[in-house]
């Protein structure tokens, strides 16, 4: 078990577009046991590799309520097959961004295609909070975050305070 450090806007690690996973083998695995361990840890409800600072297309959720068991659901190159034309409105959070929230509209449904930790493929039909987090967790694969779906108001105002708050941080991945 292992919590790694999350990296925090406004890192340019968080803009990376992640890589297909080539081979789900015992490190892959490792990675996403720690994934969870650190969106445990946080917490949160889901988390992409690249928050973490590997830029593979894998990502973490559980959405299990409080009380209920731990779902742990790892998806491996998950890619959205269809979506429906019906929206929803969620309030959101960033384990990057964090204590900030926002509410954000997507598509209320979507079907999605991935490889579990065995590397077999699966596929879901989600819906609720389930699709919220696994589109948001997508466009972390993409280098997108969910303040670039709200005002660019807004979006400018929360990226100043983090690259404010940044200076007075040490950064804990060193560059160069
Ligand atoms: O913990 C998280 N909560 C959340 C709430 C609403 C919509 C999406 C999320 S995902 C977030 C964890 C995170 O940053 N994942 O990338
Ligand atoms: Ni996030």
């Amino acid at each position: 078990m292992s919590i790694k450090p999350l990296v925090i806007l406004p890192d340019p690690v968080l803009r990376l577009v992640s890589k297909p996973v080539e081979r789900v083998d015992a490190s892959l695995r490792k990675l996403a046991d720690d994934m969870l361990d650190t969106m445990y840890d946080a917490p949160g409800i889901g988390l992409a590799a690249i928050q973490v600072g590997e830029p593979l297309r894998m990502l973490v959720i559980d959405v299990a309520k409080e009380g209920e068991p731990k779902a742990p659901h790892v998806f491996i190159n998950p890619e959205i097959v269809e979506q429906s034309g019906e929206a929803s409105i969620y309030e959101e959070g960033c384990l990057s961004i964090p204590d900030y929230y926002a509410e954000v509209e997507r598509p209320a449904t979507v079907r999605v295609t991935y490889l579990d930790r065995e590397g077999k493929p699966q596929e879901v039909a989600a819906a609720g909070l389930l699709a919220t987090c696994l589109q948001h967790e997508i466009d972390h694969l993409n280098g997108v975050l969910f303040i670039d779906h709200i005002s660019k108001l807004k979006r400018d105002m929360v990226v100043r305070k983090f690259r404010k708050l940044a200076k007075d941080r040490p950064p804990s991945r060193m560059v160069g």
